[in-house]
């Protein structure tokens, strides 16, 4: 489905978020998977095509699992960073960026907490970004704090798994099952969260906490939530506004009104 091809219904959907958009000042964005679908990365949940249906998440996303057997964690996260090293920002990503600057050139505050470790947030251009599981270009020493992390771009990796010039293993900078968020990243994200007057839940099964609790913390402080995903989730009952549409139509839309309004 492409913008011009858009239901009369999803377009005054997006209407009716764009006028109440206008009125807000502090805007908070969640993302997670789906949000990429439309740029070539498989999602986790969905039946037939998400990761979990051909992968064991507890082998693969899990410090148990990496202690167990690093390599062959490390090669699907190799394979992971081959797919993303071809995987471009969509219409989804873009909207996010340019809206972003709308708001801010008003004054006001955007934020995208993304759960997404893939950067494309930053290729499209969105510059407060909360990256609340890590991201998958960068590493750090295993059992090194966060603050270690740093940038390793080879791709594909020429050893698995990769070591620092010390000879100290490395793991991929991002959050397992069971692990601690970076304590920052969660303070700042329910911060945002608590304060938004308009938060978006867009392209997340809302399913994997605490990122999950975000848009319900932000209705129950009084923000207006509007969630945009194909199928339904624990959220959508809860949801000021729902949009049934792929990430990458509904965002465009909403955009189009705001501008087409001058906003
Ligand atoms: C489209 C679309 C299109 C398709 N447009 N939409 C209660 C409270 C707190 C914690 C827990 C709790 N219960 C259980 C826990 C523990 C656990 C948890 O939440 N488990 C659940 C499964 C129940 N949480 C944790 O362990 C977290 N740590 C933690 O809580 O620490 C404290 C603690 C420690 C010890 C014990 C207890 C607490 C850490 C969670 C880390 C998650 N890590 C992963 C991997 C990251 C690295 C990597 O990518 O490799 O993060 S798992 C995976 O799930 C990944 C994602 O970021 C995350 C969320 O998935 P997401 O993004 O929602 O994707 P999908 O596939 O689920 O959904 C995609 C959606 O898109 C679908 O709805 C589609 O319909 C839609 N879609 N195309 C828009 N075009």
């Amino acid at each position: 489905m492409d913008t011009n091809n858009a239901s009369a219904a999803l377009r005054e959907l997006a209407r009716q978020v764009a006028d109440k958009a206008r009125e807000c000042r502090k805007i908070a964005v969640l993302t997670g998977a789906g949000v990429s679908a439309e740029s070539g990365i498989p999602t986790f949940r969905e039946a037939q095509t998400g990761l979990w249906e051909r992968y064991d998440p507890v082998m693969l996303a899990s410090v148990d699992g990496f202690r167990a057997d690093p390599a062959n964690v490390w090669k699907w996260y190799d394979e992971r960073r081959q797919t993303m090293s071809k995987s471009r920002p969509n219409p989804g990503h873009e909207a996010l960026a340019t809206w972003e600057k709308l708001v801010k050139g008003q004054g006001g505050a955007f934020t995208v907490i993304t759960q997404n470790i893939d950067n494309l947030h930053r290729q499209a251009g969105s510059e407060s970004i909360i990256e609340m599981h890590g991201n998958i270009w960068y590493v750090r020493p295993v059992d090194a704090p966060f603050n270690e992390a740093f940038l390793l771009d080879e791709c594909p990796l020429v050893e698995i798994p990769p070591r620092d010039e010390r000879g100290r293993m490395l793991r991929p900078h991002v959050v397992w099952f069971g692990e601690m968020l970076d304590p920052d990243n969660l303070e700042a994200a329910f911060s945002l969260a608590v304060q938004a007057e308009l938060f978006l839940s867009i392209g997340t099964s809302t399913a994997v906490y605490p990122a999950a609790a975000l848009p319900f913390e932000a209705k129950r402080r009084g923000a207006v939530v509007v969630e945009i995903n194909p199928h339904e989730t624990e959220l959508t009952r809860f949801a000021d506004f729902s949009l049934a549409a792929p990430s990458g139509v509904a965002l465009p839309l909403i955009l189009d009104q705001l501008r087409a309004d001058g906003a």
